[in-house]
């Protein structure tokens, strides 16, 4: 591919803004993106700088077959960028997708203004929004991780600064000295998230052993998952219009026909969700892991391109994370913002799905029968003797049990009935036959 022929090609596209408000924000970037495809979208990374306090004061594309390995765009769409840069005041490029270090460093050379990718914008995000202490430990670890690979990218920028003033750039030991830093940082930080994550699995443990079904939200970041949690369960999680509002865990219960139920809200997905915060994060999304079932949350009044790629971005963290066989219950949220033509539509286009509003509660008691019924059909019928010297077990098997038939003998109950296939094994030094 000669890095000639794309130069000024008719792929690209500008749009200004001439909103003051974004006139005078501090932070003014022009959104760069390759658009591989033809009908690549912009805006998930422009939801992005919001979230991050970013305004965006314009956005170019490029159509090619794939990013230039050295710069990003080509050539001559480079010059055009330089002159948006000029014309809509912007001090800062972000682009929609990761870059090479090379790439970030050719691009700021060329520019004149820092370039910030996708993944730094995320990461900052994170950061921001981190509360926990297991989920600080987390972001830092991935920003880390990230500046590790840019560090010497990072000096040689300094140094070029620092050039001709008579400061002294630091040298090739400076920069083995921080990264041998930044590698002891995260040996150290390895290790705290360790000792953290055993604490949590001690609970998260105790939970397993429990009986109680464990449903866990999954899906895009900004569907309703905590809003859903709340609505399902009285809990008080916090709900926020913006990407990525939680990263901690979360989990409450609620009752649905004498039977308790435990629902765990999570980290919202996006698409190409930076692969350093799935590794850190692994701990936490292995909550949805060994949850018993899913429910996958989509906002329903999204277009319906975006549900489908929002829809894929859940999937494909899904099965990264070894949840993506896990009974699954899709709940198509935000019901409230459709009329009745539009409802109509997602019915056709969707009829598994649970249409519900977390706002408003409509269809939430369907959904709760709905959990109940895919529980019920991961039972299996089961024989038991309870010796009454065991009595306190009749309990444990009240809470997970659908309905049950007792019949009391001399030394204890017989039981029959069915068993969530999770649990069988608690009962088996119990079953008849
Ligand atoms: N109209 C309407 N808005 C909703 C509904 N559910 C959630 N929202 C709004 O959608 C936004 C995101 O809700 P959250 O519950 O924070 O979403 P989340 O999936 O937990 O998002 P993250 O934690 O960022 O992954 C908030 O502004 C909510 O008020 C709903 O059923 N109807
Ligand atoms: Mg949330």
């Amino acid at each position: 591919m000669s890095r000639g022929s794309s130069n000024g090609s008719g792929g690209g596209r500008a749009v200004r803004t001439d909103n003051p408000a974004v006139r005078r924000a501090r932070q003014r970037a022009l959104m760069i993106a390759v658009d591989t495809t033809g009908n690549g979208s912009t805006e998930e990374m422009g939801e992005l700088l919001r979230t991050a306090g970013v305004a965006t004061v314009g956005e170019m594309t490029q159509r090619r077959p794939e990013p230039d390995p050295d710069r990003y765009f080509g050539q001559g769409k480079l010059e055009e960028v330089k002159a948006e840069i000029e014309r809509t005041d912007a001090n800062l490029v972000a682009c929609d997708d990761e870059l090479a270090p090379r790439q970030e460093r050719n691009l700021e050379a060329a520019l004149g203004v820092p370039v910030i990718d996708r993944t730094a914008v995320i990461l900052d995000i994170f950061a921001d929004h981190a509360h926990s202490a297991e989920g600080k430990l987390q972001v830092e670890l991935a920003q880390l991780e990230y500046n590790l690979a840019r560090m010497r990218g990072l000096w040689t920028h300094l140094e070029r600064l620092g050039a001709g003033i008579g400061t002294r750039g630091p040298g090739e030991s400076q920069i083995e000295t921080d990264r041998r830093l930044a590698r002891d940082r995260i040996a150290a930080l390895r290790r705290r998230l360790k000792g953290v994550e055993q604490n949590r699995g001690v609970m998260r443990s105790r939970r397993q052993e429990s009986t109680i079904p464990q449903v866990a939200l999954a899906g895009y970041t900004n569907a309703g998952k905590s809003t859903l949690l709340n609505a399902l369960t009285g809990a008080e999680v916090g709900v926020g219009d913006r990407l990525f509002h939680t990263l901690d865990p979360t989990t409450r219960g609620y009752e649905f026909e004498g039977r308790r139920y435990l629902v765990t809200d999570t980290v919202g997905f996006i698409e190409k969700l930076p692969h350093q915060l799935v590794e850190a994060f692994r701990a936490t999304l292995e909550e949805t892991v060994l949850s018993d079932l899913l429910l996958q949350v989509v906002d329903a009044s999204s277009d319906e391109e975006r549900m489908l790629v929002q829809m894929q971005a859940a999937d494909s963290v899904l099965s990264e994370i070894g949840a993506g066989d896990k009974p699954r219950i899709l709940v198509l949220n935000k019901i409230d913002l459709l009329d009745a033509d539009q409802r109509a539509e997602v019915r056709i286009r969707l009829p598994d799905a649970i249409p519900v509003s977390a706002s408003t509660g409509e269809g939430l008691e369907v959904l709760k029968a709905e959990i109940d019924r895919v529980f019920e059909d991961t039972m299996a019928a089961v024989e038991l003797f309870v010796p009454y010297s065991q009595g306190a077990r009749l309990h444990d098997l009240h809470e997970v049990a659908g309905h049950i038939e007792r019949e009391d003998e001399p030394d204890g109950v017989r039981v029959r009935t069915r068993l969530p296939s999770g649990q069988i094994h608690r009962f088996k030094d119990l079953a008849v036959g």
